[in-house]
């Protein structure tokens, strides 16, 4: 149907990314009025994995050791953040609220979303040309202060962008209660980028002159969103560090380095350009836990691990409601040197015998599922041999809807806050939006500040990671591919099964 106009197309488009505060540390200051004003820590493990902005004043960091933390603020306290239900569920409802605004709403980890406004920003222009009005003003703060010039039609567009940011700020602040920060620009890489020059609870606009500053400002090109580690320790090799180095590349020996496609739009971000369009997110695609520890280094020490994460995944899905066609188990094992990369994975077609059972009868699912784990894990290590593992993780994806469901829509994740916290073990997971996957080069390497989530931890604080280690270019496999080495290790009436589903 509607092609998309000249304004849709990637030269004039207003996007907006939203980035929520101190995410988990005003969940928790909403769960419980009495933490506001005080300074709290969010604690996983032994690490503060986020902390209210009054403890920020007080000198403690975002994935600072829990030890530290105490030391630079003694009356700092401390709440557990290892149940990630209450963030989660919070999480789908900024998406969703967002989503009333305006239907191109895509997710990037729980506490970012970046808004394609275009279309309502073309319709104020109009009614604002209309009217022969030409008293706008913009919301926020312009980058590097720069003049705006309301006769240049793209910087009307963005400022009127800022007011529409505005009013999305504004809307989840009256109605859930929270604050962040927001970006506007010409693109995703761009709104992401400027939208934490001011924070907290403020809001930038970037016009385009001011680009080159912006992105030239990113010094190390790992903090391009979009260039992951793998990425960024290649382009090391050949000499490239800084942005201005990417761009100064020759592009012929970058294509041949790194394939056409990849280095076209490697050297097209350096430029602070991006074509990508805001993919809606919609409900999951896939649902993961993942547990990370120093040290487990036996066959029964891994069957512990999947058959504590398992209970908790089989109750989200039984409440999302669809069911499940493929399991992955990902695991990580030590390496003094390739510290962040070296997760490897294994999946296979969930039997269809099994399938009926989620929701209904999850508990007699745990034996059954743990036993297919088991044999991915023994794909992947040879338990004769010592091993040690530092994470494992299992993802439940290729969702499919029963014929009659009604669940599996994002509105089924805007649910009342329920599941009380349960003094959680595990620490962290992957996100689960659709996207997930391509999400993950954004995600990975990127904040605002632009430092690396978890990267810079020393060595004991490793255990505690967000996505670390998940490849960036290209993006990895779908979920849903049947891996052909772990059929063939199936019991023989598995596969049948499995072949007889699949026709
Ligand atoms: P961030 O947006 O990086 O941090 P934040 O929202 O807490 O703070 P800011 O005001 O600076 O944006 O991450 C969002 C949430 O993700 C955060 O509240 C806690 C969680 N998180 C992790 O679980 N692991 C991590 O390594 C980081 C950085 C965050
Ligand atoms: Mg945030």
């Amino acid at each position: 149907h509607s092609r998309p106009t000249a304004a849709r197309s990637a030269g004039c488009r207003v996007i907006v990314h939203v980035d929520l505060d101190c995410f988990y540390a005003q969940v928790e200051m909403i769960r419980n009025p009495e933490l506001r004003d005080k300074p709290l820590g969010v604690q996983q493990k032994f690490i503060v994995v986020t902390c209210n902005y009054e403890a920020r004043k007080l000198g403690v960091k975002k994935l600072m050791p829990i030890k530290e933390a105490k030391e630079k603020c003694p009356q700092l306290i401390l709440v557990n953040g290892e149940d990630l239900t209450p963030y989660r569920e919070m999480s789908y409802k900024v998406t969703e609220l967002l989503g009333e605004f305006c239907p191109l709403v895509e997710r990037l980890g729980f506490d970012e979303n970046f808004v394609d406004i275009t279309e309502i920003v073309e319709k104020r222009l109009n009614q604002l040309q209309q009217s022969g009005c030409s008293r706008v003003s913009v919301s926020g703060h312009v980058y590097n202060n720069q003049a705006i010039d309301l006769r240049d039609t793209t910087h009307l567009r963005l400022v009127i962008g800022s007011q529409i940011a505005e009013e999305l700020r504004e809307a989840v602040y009256a109605r859930l209660g929270l604050t962040g920060c927001a970006g506007v620009a010409s693109n995703k890489l761009l709104s992401k980028l400027v939208s934490g020059t001011f924070k907290p609870n403020q809001q930038t606009v970037l016009l385009p002159e001011s680009c080159p500053d912006l992105i030239r400002g990113l010094d190390h090109i790992q903090k391009v969103p979009g260039i992951g580690y793998k990425t960024s320790k290649r382009l090391e090799t050949l000499g490239v560090r800084t942005v201005c180095d990417l761009q100064a590349f020759p592009s012929a020996v970058l294509e041949k380095e790194l394939g056409v496609s990849v280095a076209q739009r490697l050297q097209k971000l350096s430029y602070g350009e991006d074509e990508s369009p805001v993919t809606p997110s919609g409900p999951p695609q896939s649902f993961s836990d993942e547990d990370s520890f120093k040290k487990c280094s036996s066959e029964v020490e891994v069957k512990e691990k999947i058959e504590e994460l398992l209970p908790s995944l089989l109750d989200r899905i039984h409440k999302d409601g669809r069911q499940p066609h493929t399991v992955r188990l990902t695991i990580r094992q030590f390496s003094s040197t390739e510290k962040w990369i070296n997760r490897e994975s294994r999946q296979c077609p969930i039997p269809p015998r099994l399938i009926p059972k989620f929701g209904k009868e999850s508990s007699n699912l745990i034996s059954p599922l743990v036993d297919i784990l088991m044999k991915l894990f023994r794909k992947m290590i040879d338990v004769a041999q010592p091993f040690h593992l530092t994470l494992v993780s299992v993802c439940f994806s290729n969702l499919k809807d029963l014929p009659s469901s009604k669940k599996g829509s994002i509105g089924f994740y805007l649910k009342p806050m329920s599941s009380p916290s349960r003094p959680g073990k595990r620490v962290q997971e992957v996100e689960d939006v659709s996207q997930a996957e391509e999400s993950v080069s954004w995600n990975q390497n990127c904040n605002r500040t632009g430092t690396t989530k978890t990267r810079k931890l020393s060595e004991e604080q490793k255990i505690n990671i967000k996505q670390a280690g998940v490849p960036d270019l290209p993006l990895h496999s779908s979920p849903g591919a049947i891996d052909q080495e772990v059929f063939r290790e199936l019991p023989e009436d598995i596969q049948k099964e499995i072949l007889s589903g699949k026709t």
